[in-house]
């Protein structure tokens, strides 16, 4: 997909303006380019001031100050020759050292293509390559740990050890295999049942950590509902941090869906606000109640909204009822007045807060992020969060079922060994020593230039 011998070249740094930004070069004319754009560059790994030549569109060249590193194949990020030229970060300015680069012989890079040369000469696995995009893209704290977690090479190592278990086995329903007149079995079926059986419970608390792992990955979408005026744009408000929507005393004030990000306990959460539900003739209200309970419906978890300083009315009964089914945390608002609505009787968590004065909120996050996680996804870091990864798993495991049982069943050895080698290839798929074209191009597509 990559022609992995051209020098590429890129904008390492993001789009916009800063102090510096960063040119890439990589591959084997990236010290030879350079040459030619530079007035000077120190030995391998030391950093030289220097001046870079600037090519502008319509091909005028100038100079600006730069700071030049060289690293030398294999002793860089892609393994390759590399060097990376650090200017005044100026997008006219990085672009313009970027086409005086391709006039020397550089190719511009593709989305992720460095990352890909990095796994190609076998500094980085799949998953680590992965992670490197997920760090990046990282929006919360924990997201940040989560994938630096990866990109040290956790996941690899647990699945490792799996595959290490399964390894070991094959050997010995193999060397059967290559005996079969002696009619002596290496191992016998039920050690194989067994040893297959702990393997299996292996994956099954790998991909247990996978729900808890997405979650933290992709976050949720948490919509606000309850009838009008309980207090649903003030709570909304209170979680972002800052005045979005309008809140009166005026029942119906909210008409559209308000959205924004947040991060609760370090989940990356989509809040909306919605219009409260109640039968009403006004025309704009009734489209923004019918929002309201699209967008209830596509939520991941509904916070039910109820004013306790009142009795429980008809229209917060219909908004319990339907959401009954529903992932939900029942919010009794305006604690800082009397609770004249008295016990809600739900299964699902009760949780009293004040939008205005901010009491309850902290309980109210640590809700939202049990019912979303069912634990607190903050106490130890899940190593997988990648739907590719949970669908190879599954594979595995599906294979070792199937050997499992093949070998209960008194089937012979090789039967057996086939569904396990199966099952290994899975694993080489995820960590990427077997990986197809196609799937390389999808994952390495969600890079952005310069990675
Ligand atoms: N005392 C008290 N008043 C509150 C609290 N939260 C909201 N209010 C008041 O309740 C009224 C309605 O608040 P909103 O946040 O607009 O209610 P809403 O549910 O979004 O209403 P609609 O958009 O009409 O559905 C306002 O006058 C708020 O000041 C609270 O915790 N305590
Ligand atoms: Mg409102």
């Amino acid at each position: 997909m990559f022609a992995p011998d051209d020098t590429i070249v890129a904008v390492a740094t993001p789009p916009g303006r800063g102090a510096i930004g960063v040119v890439r070069l990589s591959g084997p004319l990236a010290h030879h380019i350079t040459d030619q754009l530079v007035t000077r560059r120190g030995a391998a790994r030391v950093a030289a001031l220097s001046q870079v030549l600037v090519l502008d569109a319509s091909g005028r060249e100038s100079r600006d100050d730069a700071v030049v590193v060289c690293f030398e194949a294999p002793h860089s990020y892609t393994g390759d020759h590399v060097a990376e030229i650090s200017a005044h970060g100026n997008p006219l300015l990085l672009e313009g050292i970027v086409r005086a680069a391709m006039r020397a012989g550089a190719r511009l890079a593709e989305p992720g293509e460095f990352t890909f040369r990095a796994f190609l000469n076998g500094k980085r696995d799949l998953l680590q390559a992965e992670a490197v995009a997920d760090l990046i893209e990282a929006v919360t704290p924990l997201q940040a740990r989560a994938a630096a977690d990866q990109l040290q090479g956790t996941l690899t190592v647990r699945i490792g050890a799996i595959d290490a278990r399964l390894f070991d086995l094959l050997a010995r329903l193999e060397a059967s295999l290559d005996f079969p007149d002696e009619g002596y079995h290496f191992v016998e079926p039920a050690m194989v049942a067994a040893e297959l059986a702990g393997i299996v419970a292996d994956i099954d608390a790998l991909l247990a950590d996978a729900r808890r792992g997405r979650l933290l990955r992709e976050g949720a979408t948490v919509v606000i509902a309850g009838r009008p005026n309980v207090g649903k744009s003030s709570l909304f408000n209170a979680l972002v941090g800052a005045d979005r929507a309008i809140v009166t005393d005026v029942p119906g004030t909210t008409r559209d869906l308000v959205a924004e990000r947040v991060d609760i306990g370090g989940l990356s959460l989509t809040l909306v606000d919605t219009a409260g539900a109640r039968d009403t003739s006004d025309r704009i209200e009734r489209e923004g109640v019918a929002r309201s309970v699209q967008a209830r419906a596509a939520a991941e978890l509904v916070l039910v909204v109820l004013d306790q300083g009142a009795a429980l009315s008809a229209d917060d009964h219909r908004v319990l009822d339907d959401t009954r089914a529903r992932l939900r945390v029942i919010v009794k608002n305006k604690a800082d007045g009397p609770d004249r609505c008295g016990a809600v009787e739900d299964e699902t968590p009760v949780v009293a807060v004040s939008a205005l004065t901010g009491d309850g909120l902290d309980a109210l996050r640590l809700a939202i992020v049990q019912a979303l996680s069912g634990s607190d996804p903050t106490r130890d870091l899940p190593a997988i969060s990648n739907a590719r990864h949970v669908a190879l798993l599954e594979d595995a495991r599906a294979n070792l079922e199937r050997g499992r049982t093949a070998a209960v069943e008194g089937a012979t050895e090789e039967f057996v060994a086939a569904d396990l080698q199966q099952a290994r290839e899975r694993f080489d798929e995820i960590v990427g020593r077997r990986t197809r074209e196609d799937v390389l191009r999808h994952i390495f597509e969600r890079f952005c230039i310069g990675k």
